[in-house]
């Protein structure tokens, strides 16, 4: 019980206890969300937001910065040690601020970026135009095929053609695996940097799950928050070489104070990730993925690519009666949250798209098994096939509030 809050503002903790309760009693299978531990939780609840610190350790504009060095050297060391790399920048306050600074970096203004389209999984800072990454730089995207697979010939063709200075490898939603040798090879074949931004799929990286981009990548930009499970941010990884660049385009180039919270919820989020448990975590999400994937292939629903190798899938309903937005609703309904997503080449609009975005971080996080995950499928499908009917909306109230109470998370914390 936080005493402070609920006394000194009753109005703010009850909205934390509503979300609280919210996501203890609702589903979440949006693939770029988990849950922390309550020791990553304490971390970002700490004095440490008190602090700046401008600068990296031992080089900083201000004083009293002694501890927060050490907090910020035990999170790189960690981080270091966990993907087998040179360098990590540990300071991006998010994903899109990390993308954005390895190509202040590494490019110049109008520089050619070659990247997934985001309507075929790509994602927003990867040079879509309505980001700041595509007005500031040249981007050009390449789409899936007609698998849904990424199609190494029409890339390589594409860079030949282009000529871009760096190539994006890395999605936001792509079921399937990512060849980052053969994204290697492209980029050799044109001179170009290889970044890989490995947002959804660090956690199955550092689990051995999903191939590492290391020894392929020039820089490797993550968030921390999703399968890897700390705390809302992000970070930097390359090979020495391009160490001072990446570290003066975070700081002074884009950003000012670093986030000191967050810096040491993601150190006590690497020591996690360096256990066998979250090993097993990182294989039960695959295993999730792939139960739930076959339950709604066999209960009729399709997904793009034919099914997932990762985290997530696409539910591809455009040859059904309902739109991506309408699920997303039906489901929502019942305190499963997805979220409405474009599928390749969606005759639809990004607001009422043709597909579903489905992942098992998160439940997976909770304790979901396989067995719970084909539930998860039946109940989905369900919901899905007959939204009109009262007796299956009740019926899979009463399932999701059954799972969520064989796997409760942070037992008695309240606000
Ligand atoms: N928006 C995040 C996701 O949901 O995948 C990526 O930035």
């Amino acid at each position: 019980m936080s005493t402070f809050l609920s006394r000194q503002d009753p109005e703010l903790a009850s909205l934390l206890n509503h979300e609280l309760k919210r996501q203890q009693f609702s589903i979440e299978l949006i693939p770029s969300e988990n849950i922390v531990s309550p020791a990553v939780l304490e971390a970002l609840g700490s004095v440490l937001t008190n602090k700046y610190s401008e600068g990296y350790p031992g080089a900083r504009y201000y004083a009293g910065n002694a501890h927060i060095d050490e907090i910020e050297r035990l999170a790189v060391s960690r981080a270091k040690a966990l993907f087998g790399v040179d360098h990590v920048n540990i300071q991006p306050y998010s994903g899109s601020g990390a993308n954005f600074a390895v190509y202040n970096a590494l490019l110049e203004p109008g520089d050619t970026i070659l990247a997934m389209g985001l309507p075929f999984g790509g994602h927003l800072t990867h040079g879509w135009k309505v980001s700041a990454t595509g007005k500031y730089f040249r981007a050009v995207h390449y789409p899936t095929g007609k698998d849904g697979r990424i199609d190494y010939e029409m890339v390589a063709e594409l860079a030949l053609k282009e000529k871009p200075k760096l190539i994006v490898c890395g999605a936001s939603a792509y079921p399937r695996m990512i060849d980052f040798k053969h994204f290697r090879e492209i980029a050799d074949s044109v001179h170009a940097y290889l970044m890989a931004d490995i947002a959804h799929i660090a956690g199955l990286v550092v689990g051995g799950v999903h191939p590492s981009p290391v020894p392929y990548a020039d820089v490797i930009t993550t968030t921390l928050h999703k399968t890897l499970r700390g705390p809302r941010g992000a970070m930097i990884m390359c090979r020495e070489e391009l160490a001072a660049k990446i570290d003066k385009s975070i700081f002074p180039g884009l950003q000012g104070g670093p986030h000191n919270h967050v810096t040491a919820a993601a150190a006590v989020a690497f020591k996690e990730a360096a256990t066998d448990e979250f090993r097993a975590y990182t294989q039960q999400v695959v295993t999730n993925a792939s139960a739930l994937a076959q339950t709604l292939i066999d209960s009729g629903f399709p997904l793009v690519s034919g099914g997932t190798d990762n985290h997530l899938m696409l539910l591809d309903l455009s040859e059904k009666s309902l739109t991506g937005k309408d699920a997303e609703d039906i489901l929502a309904d019942c305190s499963i949250s997805t979220n409405k997503n474009m599928i390749p080449n969606d005759p639809r609009t990004p607001m009422n798209p043709s597909g579903i975005r489905i992942g098992t971080p998160l439940i997976t996080s909770r304790g979901f098994t396989a067995k719970d995950s084909v539930t998860l499928g039946v109940v989905i499908s369900s919901l899905l096939r007959t939204p009109e009917s009262e007796e299956v909306r009740a019926w899979a109230k009463s399932e999701v509030r059954t799972l969520c109470e064989a796997h409760p998370i942070y037992g008695t914390l309240s606000y």
